[in-house]
């Protein structure tokens, strides 16, 4: 059976490395993305009979494409559409983490929350509720802490569940302003038509809307030329806003 494909994605110096290791073990070798300098690491588990290659992604702040780290990350779990995208979080700076959650959580439905350094935020008298927090945001809500592998079976049981399709997520849509929510009605219509479901619309009508271009050359570089064909028979300009 294949193997399973786990993104981690996550702010840095979430722990993320630790958990890449505390999950691979030896079973990793590294690189760079393609056609990047930014380096790639990638490694092996298995779990139930199950293989899973783990990918960790570059660790940034949010996942537009201010930084080639950003790029990388971004057009991973656009483009790659990994199994699992797991959102590596600090326990102790939960809200600041949440940023880069929610953007995942408009990327993909295939999403696990990881909320790590357990012990310190214990340590520092922070408690989290991780079943309301689940319950609010849609999404399975996993804590631990990698250093000392806390949690880490609950955490790869919902990752098989989720990539199994046992579980099935369902991120809550942030709603924008009302004349915001209007354009993004206007424009998913016309990228469903381009892209079919392919990719998630709402997300990249939200970036048209922000001018973020940048999406054009990412979908161009990632779609086939067959892909595109309605899209460039209707005319990109019709898709511009
Ligand atoms: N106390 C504690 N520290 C951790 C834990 N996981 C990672 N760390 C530490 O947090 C720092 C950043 O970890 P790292 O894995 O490099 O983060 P990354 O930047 O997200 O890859 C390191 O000093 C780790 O030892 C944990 O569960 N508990
Ligand atoms: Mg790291």
């Amino acid at each position: 059976m294949a193997s399973y494909r786990v993104a981690l994605a996550g702010n840095p110096n979430t722990g993320k490395s630790t958990l890449f290791n505390a999950l691979t073990g030896l079973r990793q070798h590294t690189g760079n993305w393609a056609g990047k300098t930014v380096l790639r690491a990638e490694g092996q588990y298995e779990f139930e009979q199950q293989s899973y290659t783990v990918i960790d992604l570059p660790g940034t702040y949010s996942l537009f494409s201010n930084s080639t780290d950003e790029e990388v990350a971004r057009d991973y779990i656009i483009f790659d559409k990994p199994d699992v995208t797991l959102v590596v979080l600090d326990a102790t700076a939960l809200e600041r983490n949440m940023n880069l959650a929610l953007q995942v959580m408009e990327m993909t439905s295939n999403v696990v929350l990881c909320i790590n350094l357990m012990d310190e935020a214990r340590r520092l008298g922070i408690s989290i509720d991780a079943p309301k927090l689940a319950d609010k945001l849609g999404v399975p809500v996993v804590k631990i802490s990698a250093r000392s592998k806390e949690g880490i079976h609950e955490l790869l049981k919902v990752i098989h569940q989720v990539a199994a399709g046992v579980l099935k997520p369902t991120p809550r849509a942030i709603t924008y302003s009302p004349e915001i929510e209007q354009k993004i009605q206007e424009i998913v219509p016309e990228i469903k038509n381009a892209f079919g479901n392919a990719y998630p619309s709402r997300w990249i009508a939200l970036r048209l809307i922000e001018g973020d271009d940048s999406i054009w050359n990412a979908l161009e570089k990632y779609t086939s030329v067959e892909d595109r064909k309605d899209w460039v028979l209707d005319g990109q300009s019709s898709l511009h806003y």
